[in-house]
C-alpha cells in the first residue's frame, strides 16, 4: 500500500488532516512564475520546453510543500496537438481557429498527438525524478465536452452558444468531434500515465451549462468511456473528475462514470454532495478561491466548515476552481499551515 497521502485518499482512505493541492497552483500569482514568463517565449513554448515546464510545476511544491504536483500544461494542448491553430494571447486568453464544419474537422489528425506531445511526456519523466518522496504527480486533460467548447467557439465564451447549438442542430458533426476527443484524450492520458503520472484529472469546466439529457450524453457517457479504457490499460491508477457547476449531479456522475474522486466546485454544498457520492469514492474541494484572496479569519472559517462537512470520508482539500492571479502567495502558505495544524 502506498504511503502517498493523495494516493491513499484516492484509494478510499480517510486521511486526516486531508492532503492538499490547489488547482492552478502554478501560474501568474507566483512571482517566480512571472519571472520565467517574462523571459521565455509564449505559453505553448513554456508547456513544450521540459526544462521550463518541470521548473514551473515544481515552484509551488518548493514554496508550499503541496501533497500533489499538477503538470504545468493546459487543456488546449490537445487541440493544438491535433493540428488546430491555438494561440494564447496576453489579456485575451486562448484563441483557436473554430471547428464549425466537416472540412475543419477533417483537418484534425489524431496521429499527430503522440509526436506533438512528446515533450510533455519528457517533463513527466523528469518530474517523477525530481519530486519529493510523498508528493503525487497528477496528469490531466480537459473533458471532451469542455475541450469541444473551446474548439467550436474558437476561444472562451460566456455561454458557448455555438457549441451547444451544434450539439442539438448538427448532432452528427458534434458526435464526430466528441468521438475524436474521447479517443485522443484516452490515448494522451494513457501516455501520461505510462510516462509517470500517478493519477489523472479530467477538467470539465463547462459541464454545468448543459440540460440534463445533454449532460448525460456529452459529460457522463464520454467520461465513463475514458475511465473504463484507462482502468483497463492502467489498473489501479485513479481518475479525478471535475464536473464544474454540476454539483447537483455529483452522485450520479460518480456512479455512472466510475471516477475514483469527484472534484466539487465552489457553489456545491460539500456535505450534501458527499452524501450522494458512493462510499469509498473520494471528494475533492472546495474552498472559494475568493476566500483565499481574502485570507485570514474568513479563509479559516470557510476551510473549517469544509473540513467539518467531509470529516470521516476520503477527502482531498482543494479550491472550488483555480487560484486567481491576484492571490497573495502568503495566503496559500497560511492555508496549508492551517490545514496541517489539524
Ligand atoms: O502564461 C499564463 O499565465 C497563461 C495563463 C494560463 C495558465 C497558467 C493558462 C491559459 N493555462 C494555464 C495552466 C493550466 N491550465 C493548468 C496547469 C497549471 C496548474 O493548474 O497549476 C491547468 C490544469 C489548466 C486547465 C485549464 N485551462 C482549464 C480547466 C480548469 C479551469 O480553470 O476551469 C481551462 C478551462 C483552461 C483554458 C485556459 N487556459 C488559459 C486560460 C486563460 C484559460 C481560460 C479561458 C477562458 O476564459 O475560458
Amino acid at each position: 500500500m502506498t504511503e502517498k497521502p493523495i494516493l491513499r485518499a484516492l484509494a478510499g482512505d480517510d486521511v486526516w488532516p486531508p492532503p492538499i493541492w490547489l488547482m492552478r497552483q502554478a501560474g501568474r500569482y507566483l512571482p517566480e512564475y512571472r519571472a520565467i514568463r517574462d523571459s521565455s517565449g509564449g505559453f505553448i513554448a513554456r508547456c513544450m520546453t521540459p526544462d521550463l515546464a518541470t521548473e514551473i510545476t515544481l515552484q509551488p511544491i518548493r514554496r508550499f510543500g503541496m501533497d500533489a504536483a499538477i503538470l504545468f500544461s493546459d487543456i488546449l494542448i490537445l487541440p493544438w496537438a491535433l493540428g488546430q491553430d491555438v494561440a494564447f494571447k496576453d489579456g485575451v486568453g486562448p484563441v483557436l481557429s473554430p471547428i464549425r464544419d466537416t472540412a475543419a474537422l477533417d483537418r484534425l489528425d489524431a496521429e499527430r498527438v503522440a509526436g506533438a506531445t512528446a515533450p510533455v511526456l519528457e517533463t513527466i519523466r523528469r518530474l517523477r525524478l525530481a519530486l519529493p518522496e510523498l508528493c503525487t504527480l497528477i496528469g490531466f486533460c480537459g473533458s471532451p465536452f469542455t475541450v469541444a467548447c473551446y474548439m467550436v467557439e474558437g476561444g472562451g465564451s460566456r455561454d458557448f452558444c455555438e457549441t451547444r447549438a451544434m450539439a442539438y442542430g448538427d448532432p452528427g458533426l458534434f458526435a464526430r468531434l466528441m468521438e475524436l476527443l474521447v479517443r485522443s484524450t484516452t490515448d494522451y492520458l494513457s501516455a501520461q500515465i505510462s510516462a509517470g503520472a500517478e493519477a489523472v484529472m479530467l477538467f470539465d469546466t463547462w459541464a454545468g451549462m448543459l440540460s440534463p439529457s445533454q449532460f448525460l450524453r456529452h459529460v457522463v457517457a464520454p467520461t465513463a468511456r475514458i475511465v473504463d479504457a484507462l482502468n483497463a490499460r492502467h489498473p489501479g491508477v485513479p481518475v479525478i473528475g471535475f464536473p464544474r457547476l454540476a454539483g447537483l449531479y455529483a452522485g450520479l456522475y460518480a456512479e455512472r462514470t466510475g471516477v475514483d474522486c469527484v472534484a466539487l466546485d465552489t457553489g456545491t454544498d460539500p456535505a450534501r454532495a458527499a452524501a450522494s457520492v458512493p462510499d469509498g469514492v473520494a471528494v475533492q474541494g472546495n474552498l472559494d478561491p475568493i476566500a483565499l484572496i481574502a485570507g485570514g479569519a474568513a479563509m479559516r472559517t470557510e476551510t473549517s466548515s469544509i473540513l467539518g462537512a467531509l470529516r470521516g470520508r476520503p477527502h482531498i482539500f482543494n479550491l472550488g476552481h483555480g487560484i486567481l492571479p491576484q492571490t497573495d502567495p502568503e495566503h496559500v502558505a497560511e492555508l496549508v499551515g492551517f490545514l496541517r495544524s489539524h
